[in-house]
C-alpha cells in the first residue's frame, strides 16, 4: 500500500515537473492592431512614395512583413467575421456588411478566454453585435465618428470628447497600464476607425497634410477599356463619385452658391449638404476654431477656381484632397501606435508580446481612378500584414507566400498553444514566422465578394489567385470572366481571358478554381442561396 502510494507520489511529482517546464515558458500576449481601409501603399515599409510611417515600420524592422497577404472578401464586416471565425464568408454567413452574424459561432477570442487569457477589445468592430469572449470592450457603434465619438461598453453607452484615434489609443493604454491582470497573458484587440471614409484628420494633421501634394498614380485616368462591365460600371471613381461636401470638405453654403457646379460631375457627387454637416455638427466650439481656418482656405480656393478647371485638373484636385485627408488620418494612427509600442518597451512587455498590424482590407488610392475596395484587383484584395515577437521571430524578415486573413485565428491559437477547431479553414502562419516554413505551401487562394447591388455597385464575383494569374467570374446580373497575367501586367489593365494564347491557362485555372470551391465548401447552390436571401430581405 505504502509502496503504491510512493510510486503514485513520484509519478505525480515527475508529471508535475514536466508540466511546470512547459509552464515556465509563459504564453505570449497578443496585441492585434487593425485599421479600417488602410492600403499597403500607405505604409512606408511597403511603399515610400506617399507617406512615412516610422512606427508601423518598426514592427517590420523588429519582425516580419508579408508581401502577399490578402483577404477573402474585401469589405469591412465580412473581413472581421473571417478573422474572428477562421472561416470563409459563405460558411460564417456574414457575406456583406448588412447580413446578420450568427453569434452561436465560435470566435477565436472566446477560445483565448477559455484558455485563461485576459481579453479586451477597443475601437471599431462594425459587426452589428457586441463582441463575445472579451472581458472588457469599448466599441464604436457601426462606422463610428472621427470627432467626439460614441462608444458602446458593457457598462452602457458613452461619448468621449476628442479625436477618435487618440481616444482608442488612450483606452488601450489605460487598459494595459491599469486593468491588466498580471497573472494572465492577454489578448488585446486595438481597432482603429481611421482611415475609413469620410477621412477627417485631427486638426493638426489636417493643417499639415492639406498643404501637401502627392504623386499621381499611373492609372489615375484609367478608362477601363480592356476590362469587363464590372470595372466599367463601378461607382467609385474619384471624379464622379467622391462628394464635394462629405469627402472633399466643401461647405454646403459654398456649394449652394455655386449651383450648377459642374454639368458633368455634379449629378453624381453633389451628395447634398448633409455629408459635410453630419461630421461638422459634432465639433465643439474649440474644435471648430481649429478646423475652420483649414476648411476655409480649401473652400475659398474651390470657389475661386473650380469652374475654370479642365476635367483632368478636377480629377487631380479631387485626388489631392482625398490623399491629404486619407493620409492625414494615417499619420495619427502611426503616432498613436508609437505611444503603444513605447509603453510595451518601457514595461518590458514587448519581449513576449506578439504585435500584429493589419487592415480589414486594402484600398484604392487613385489606382484605376478609384477609391474604396471590394474588387479582387490587387489594391483592394491585398492587405498589410506585419508581425513582431522579439523572443521568437527574427527581425527584418520578408515573407512572400500567399497568406489570408482566414489564417489569423489559427495563427494566434497556434502561438498560444490552444487547440485549433477542426472546422476552421485557414492555416497557421507560425511556421513561416518562425523560419520553419520550408514545407508551408499554398498554390492558390480563393476570393468571393457579394455586396451587390449596393453602395459603389461592384458586381458579385469569385475567383482564384495564384502567384502568376488571377481569374475571376463576375455573376448575378452578368456572366463574365476576367483573367490577368500578374507578371506581364501587374497593374491589371488588360483582361486576357479572351486571348486564345491563354486558353490552356484558363482551362487549368478553372479546374483549380473548382477544386478550391469544393475544398472550402462553396458552390453554385450557395451562390444562389445568398442571392435569394438578399432578394428576400
Ligand atoms: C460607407 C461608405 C462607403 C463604404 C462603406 C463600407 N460611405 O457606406 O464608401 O464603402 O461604408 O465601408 S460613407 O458615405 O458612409 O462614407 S466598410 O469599410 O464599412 O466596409
Ligand atoms: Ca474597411
Amino acid at each position: 500500500m505504502v509502496k503504491h502510494f510512493l510510486t503514485i507520489l513520484v509519478l505525480v511529482l515527475v508529471l508535475g515537473c514536466i508540466r511546470e517546464n512547459k509552464d515556465t515558458q509563459p504564453r505570449p500576449n497578443i496585441l492585434f492592431i487593425m485599421s479600417d481601409d488602410h492600403a499597403y501603399q500607405a505604409i512606408s515599409a511597403y511603399d515610400q512614395k506617399l507617406i512615412n510611417t516610422p512606427n508601423i515600420d518598426k514592427i517590420a524592422e523588429g519582425g516580419a512583413i508579408f508581401d502577399n497577404a490578402c483577404v477573402t472578401n474585401s469589405i469591412c464586416a465580412p473581413s472581421r467575421a473571417t478573422i474572428l471565425t477562421g472561416k470563409h464568408s459563405h460558411i460564417n454567413g456574414k457575406i456583406d456588411n448588412s447580413s446578420p452574424f450568427d453569434t452561436a459561432q465560435i470566435t477565436f477570442p472566446q477560445l483565448f478566454k477559455k484558455a485563461g487569457y485576459q481579453t479586451a477589445m477597443y475601437g471599431k468592430l462594425h459587426f452589428g453585435n457586441n463582441p463575445k469572449g472579451v472581458d472588457d470592450f469599448m466599441i464604436l457603434p457601426g462606422q463610428g465618428h472621427y470627432v467626439n465619438p460614441d462608444f458602446i461598453t458593457p457598462r452602457g453607452d458613452t461619448t468621449i470628447t476628442g479625436y477618435v484615434t487618440d481616444i482608442i489609443t488612450d483606452l488601450t493604454l489605460e487598459w494595459l497600464k491599469k486593468k491588466r491582470d498580471k497573472e494572465k497573458p492577454f489578448l488585446m484587440m486595438y481597432l482603429h476607425k481611421a482611415p475609413h471614409r469620410p477621412w477627417w484628420p485631427s486638426p493638426e494633421k489636417f493643417r499639415e497634410f492639406s498643404k501637401k501634394k502627392f504623386p499621381l498614380p499611373e492609372t489615375l485616368f484609367d478608362d477601363y477599356k480592356d476590362r469587363g462591365l464590372a470595372a466599367k460600371s463601378a461607382e467609385m471613381n474619384l471624379l464622379l463619385d467622391l462628394r464635394y461636401g462629405h469627402d472633399s470638405k466643401i461647405r454646403p453654403e459654398i456649394l449652394e452658391s455655386m449651383i450648377p457646379i459642374d454639368p458633368y460631375v455634379e449629378p453624381y457627387n453633389w451628395g447634398g449638404s448633409d455629408g459635410f454637416s453630419t461630421s461638422y455638427v459634432r465639433f465643439n466650439k474649440e474644435q471648430k476654431a481649429l478646423y475652420d481656418p483649414v476648411i476655409d482656405s480649401i473652400n475659398v480656393w474651390f470657389k475661386d477656381n473650380w469652374s475654370s478647371l479642365s476635367m483632368q485638373e478636377k480629377m487631380e484636385w479631387k485626388y489631392q484632397r482625398y490623399m491629404q485627408d486619407y493620409l492625414g488620418t494615417i499619420s495619427s494612427v502611426d503616432d498613436n501606435l508609437g505611444r503603444v509600442l513605447d509603453y510595451l518597451e518601457k514595461s518590458g512587455l514587448d519581449k513576449n508580446t506578439i504585435v500584429v498590424y493589419t487592415s480589414d482590407q486594402g484600398f484604392f488610392l487613385g489606382e484605376h481612378g478609384w477609391f474604396d475596395k471590394r474588387f479582387i484587383y490587387d489594391e483592394s484584395f491585398k492587405t498589410p500584414l506585419l508581425v513582431k515577437w522579439p523572443e521568437k521571430i527574427a527581425p527584418g524578415i520578408r515573407i512572400s507566400k500567399m497568406v489570408q486573413n482566414l489564417d489569423f485565428a489559427q495563427t494566434f491559437l497556434d502561438a498560444a498553444d490552444i487547440n485549433q477547431p477542426a472546422d476552421m479553414q485557414g492555416k497557421s502562419l507560425m511556421p513561416l514566422l518562425l523560419g520553419q516554413g520550408k514545407n508551408w505551401n499554398r498554390e492558390a487562394v480563393y476570393y468571393h465578394y457579394y455586396e451587390y447591388p449596393s453602395v459603389h455597385m461592384v458586381k458579385r464575383h469569385y475567383g482564384i489567385v495564384t502567384e502568376d494569374y488571377k481569374l475571376a467570374h463576375f455573376y448575378y446580373d452578368i456572366d463574365e470572366w476576367e483573367l490577368f497575367d500578374r507578371l506581364a501586367d501587374p497593374m491589371e489593365m488588360k483582361n486576357v481571358y479572351y486571348d486564345s494564347s491563354y486558353n490552356e491557362i484558363v482551362i487549368k485555372l478553372k479546374t483549380q478554381l473548382g477544386e478550391l470551391r469544393e475544398m472550402y465548401k462553396d458552390s453554385r447552390e450557395l451562390d444562389l442561396y445568398y442571392i435569394n436571401k438578399n432578394l428576400n430581405n
